[in-house]
């Protein structure tokens, strides 16, 4: 097998190249290779200097994350990484696309590094659970800084070219289309002299002029990095560049690798990151089934669902018409829109001319015929299906021919709506999570007739858009609802027989949930759907609101909230629950955390094997994708079917018989079986 590092000879510089499509990912060969070509370069005294590059759409983009999990295979990148800084000829980067863990550390390990405007550099290892393991956190401090370097490797956003160079990650922009020979003139102005090695950098002198800086950083990043080993491990790692040797250093940096690698969390994200990828196929449509061109976009519906919906297509720069039925509806509906739009920019993620430029694409109308040419249409409308289905007859009539008729609708059935239409084919659901134009998830409904190019146009549009899709049959709820209904069921009758429903919400929160169920209760509004008749209580949220509680809105829901919207459990509340119990008869205990724990989740994974089952979800991982994405699962579990293969779906078997729950067949077969769902 031809190997995928070849080099060409430029007079007196060596420049090599890497061909492992698609992102060049460090895997065996290419380590092989690199340093073969390393060797080669330093043996021949014909060659002064050196030029790395790649082919393809970027340079290395790490490590190849399927060899994770597997016997080693050498020989292994930091060794050559080390043989490479080690030459006394200039080794040069040459930087498109995106230098990503091994890719950076590669970078890191030439004296110098050269990129492209549009190039993007990055430590993402902690994404995957890990920290970089070719020395790139002993490295990178060594030539950026601490103050520089802690954000890279703890955070594992990229950052531009531009960005780089500014705080020395990149000694040059070149030009976007001239990378090669640019390279390989900046590679010739530095021969002769004294190349410099990162690793022998000052060790990062803000780190020791600064201990507090890392306790600073890591209060700084407390929300976002709750539950996660790996991003404690990288500040540690960081802090090693500063208070050891570099060998020391590297040392250090190995064994909490190691630890990491080992450990449960790595194992859930990557298997993660493969399962969002795996999301967007469709396993029964064609790779080369053809896209219908998506060019503009109608929405049905001005509320906060078709707002946040529109604002995804316009920030995507798609223009959107969107309809509402009374002009008070659509400036309230435009105005919110500006508003969510001018708030992201005075948080500097946008600028103004930007917010001009995606309102500027949004045409508001009271007229169905305003839609009429749009390729996709969205109705955002009330979720009842008569209103749905009387949307979709009128959308039938007005909308041209080969458009797609699309959804929002949570748990009704699409089928039912597509039959109220004359091109069923062309009817899909598309369930947005509220906030719309914030949350990533996107499920995309299947009904039975909806054709193979409206779902592979559905599913590309998905990553336009910037949204994880997976696919859902119809079914009650489709895949995140149906799962929720299962674990609010038992959170409900949990409060019923003495669990305190501060502790419901506990449990959930120490597990790695944004919120509990109660919590998430008050924040939506306790009175969203109540009838409004206070002397009319037949259930614990009517008595809430009857009693003028409704959620955060107000300043009491389950909670009591102060001013900071600081939550404090209510007797008040738990005095009416304790009434309905008593008036049901139900017994009191206490109730152990675990208890609750089990009898809240694994319910859902017992609901997520029947969906798959049902052939709901394509498979395992996608329902993972949709509870990480849609619902805060923390996704260093991995979601949770694969958070049931962790523990042992005998666990969970064996859990649910405990508390008198139904097990599927499926979930029972697996568990007796291979002990893994897919
Ligand atoms: N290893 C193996 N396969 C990879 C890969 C990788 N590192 N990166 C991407 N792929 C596959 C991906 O599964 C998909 O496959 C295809 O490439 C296109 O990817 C030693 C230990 C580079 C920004 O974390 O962030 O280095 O589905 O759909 O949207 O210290 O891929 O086509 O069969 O995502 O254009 C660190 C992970 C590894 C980078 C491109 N590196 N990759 O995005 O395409 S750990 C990463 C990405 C490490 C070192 C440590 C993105 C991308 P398929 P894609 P994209």
């Amino acid at each position: 097998m031809t190997s995928p590092i070849r080099t060409e000879r430029h007079d007196n510089v060596l420049v090599v190249i890497s061909d492992n499509p698609p992102v060049n990912a460090l895997g065996q060969a290419v380590r092989a290779g690199l340093k073969d070509a390393i060797e080669e370069a330093l043996s021949d005294d014909a060659i002064e200097a050196v030029v790395i590059r790649c082919d393809g759409r970027t340079f290395f983009a790490g490590a190849d994350i399927t060899e994770f999990g597997k016997p080693p295979v050498g020989p292994n990148l930091p060794e050559t990484l080390d043989a490479m800084e080690a030459s006394d000829k200039p080794v040069i980067a040459a930087i498109h696309g995106t230098a990503l863990g091994g890719g950076c550390e590669v970078a890191l390990a030439c004296h110098y590094r050269v990129a492209v405007p549009s190039a993007k550099l990055g430590l993402p290892e902690v994404k995957l659970g890990l920290i970089p393991g070719a020395a790139g956190t002993q490295r990178l401090p060594r030539l950026v800084g601490t103050e520089a370097a802690l954000p890279l490797v703890v955070g594992g956003n990229p950052i531009s070219a531009k960005k780089a160079q500014g705080i020395g990650l990149v000694d040059e922009i070149v030009g976007e289309d001239s990378l090669e020979a640019d390279a390989i003139a900046f590679a010739r102005s530095r021969i002769g002299q004294p190349v410099p090695r990162a690793s022998e950098g000052t060790a990062n002198e803000d780190g020791v002029r600064d201990p507090d800086l890392f306790d600073r950083f890591r209060a700084s990043q407390a929300r976002r990095i709750r539950g996660f080993d790996a991003p404690n491990a990288a500040i540690e790692a960081v802090k090693a560049a500063g208070t050891m040797s570099y060998v020391e250093g590297v040392k250090k940096e190995r064994e909490l690798f190691t630890e990491l690698m080992s450990g449960t969390q790595s194992a859930a994200m990557r298997h993660y990151f493969f399962a969002e990828r795996a999301a967007n196929k469709i396993d029964d449509v064609p790779k080369d089934t053809p896209l219908i061109p998506i060019k503009k976009v109608g929405v049905i519906g001005a509320g906060t669902m078709g707002g946040g919906i529109s604002m995804n297509f316009l920030s995507a720069g798609i223009p959107v018409t969107i309809l509402e039925m009374s002009q008070d509806a659509l400036d309230r509906g435009t105005g919110t829109m500006r508003k969510n739009y001018e708030n992201t920019a005075k948080k500097g993620r946008m600028t103004a001319d930007q917010v001009e430029q995606a309102m500027g694409l949004l045409t508001p109308t009271l007229s169905y015929d305003d839609l009429a040419d749009c390729d996709l249409v969205i109705e955002a409308v009330y979720e009842s299906m008569d209103v749905k289905k009387e949307v979709f007859g009128k959308l039938d009539e007005v909308v041209k021919q080969g458009a797609i008729l699309a959804s929002n609708t949570s748990y009704l059935d699409v089928n039912e709506i597509a039959a109220a239409t004359q091109r069923p084919g062309y009817v899909v659901g598309m369930h947005f999570f509220s906030p719309a134009n914030i949350m990533k998830l996107l499920e995309v409904v299947r009904g039975e007739k909806t054709r193979d190019d409206v779902l592979a146009t559905v599913m590309k549009l998905s990553k336009t858009i910037g949204k994880v899709a997976a696919v859902s049959g119809v079914c009650p709820g489709f895949i995140g609802n149906r799962m929720l209904s299962k674990r609010q069921e038992q959170a409900n009758a949990l409060i019923m027989e003495g669990a305190k429903y501060w502790e419901v919400d506990e449990v959930l929160l120490d597990f790695g949930f944004p919120m509990g169920p109660f919590q998430m209760a008050d924040l939506a509004g306790i009175d969203i759907g109540w009838h409004r008749d206070p002397s009319k209580v037949t259930t614990i949220r009517e008595a809430l609101c009857a009693g003028g509680r409704f959620g955060q809105k107000n300043g009491k829901g389950f909670y009591d909230y102060d001013e900071a919207r600081q939550r404090t459990p209510s007797d008040e509340v738990q005095a009416i629950i304790a009434d309905f119990a008593a008036t049901e008869g139900k017994e009191q205990r206490e109730i152990s955390k675990d208890e609750i724990r089990e009898r809240l989740l694994y319910p859902m994974v017992n609901e997520g094997a029947k969906i798959l089952e049902e052939g709901m979800a394509q498979r395992a991982s996608d329902i993972d994708v949709v509870w990480i994405n849609g619902y805060g699962w923390p996704l260093y579990t991995g979601g949770p079917m694969f958070w049931a293969q962790t523990i042992g779906l005998d666990t969970v078997v064996e859990g649910l018989e405990k508390h008198d729950l139904p097990v599927s067949n499926y979930l029972r077969e697996r568990a007796a079986g291979s002990g893994k769902f897919d």
